[in-house]
């Protein structure tokens, strides 16, 4: 069922502390967590608790939480103390875009000066 967790998804354990990370938030709805391979001196992936492979299946199965997903992420640029210089956020949907975790999951980048357009 759309939501569900599923047993071979990587976020899916790290949301029920199966697999380690260091989360820096946590709500009802989210988790966010430093990515393991940083692009950026900030780089955390804000992630919904319930299960949907993409950002767009989430919008349609829960647009509220895309919203408090993009919430929490202004959060983390503020706890790390890079909201000022400017961040970025980033949804890579579909494996052409390079998503490689199929998770939903937002990208949040800063810290340092960020190029347009990105690789
Ligand atoms: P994407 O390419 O957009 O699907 O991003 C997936 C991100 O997930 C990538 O930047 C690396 C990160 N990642 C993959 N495996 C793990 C893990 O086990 N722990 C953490 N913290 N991040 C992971």
């Amino acid at each position: 069922m759309a939501g569900e967790p599923q047993a071979d998804c990587l976020f899916c354990k790290i949301v029920a502390g199966e697999v380690p990370a260091t989360i820096v938030r946590e709500t009802e709805t989210t988790v966010a967590f430093r990515d393991i391979n940083p692009q950026a001196p900030t780089h955390v992936l804000v992630i919904p608790k319930s299960h949907h492979p993409d950002a767009a299946s989430l919008a349609d199965a829960d647009p509220q939480v895309i919203a408090d997903i993009m919430r929490e992420a202004r959060k983390v640029a503020v706890q790390d103390k890079v909201e000022d210089r400017g961040y970025r956020v980033v949804f890579n949907t579909g494996s052409g875009a390079g998503q490689t975790v199929f998770h939903a999951h937002l990208h949040v980048l800063g810290g340092r000066g960020l190029q347009w357009p990105p690789g």
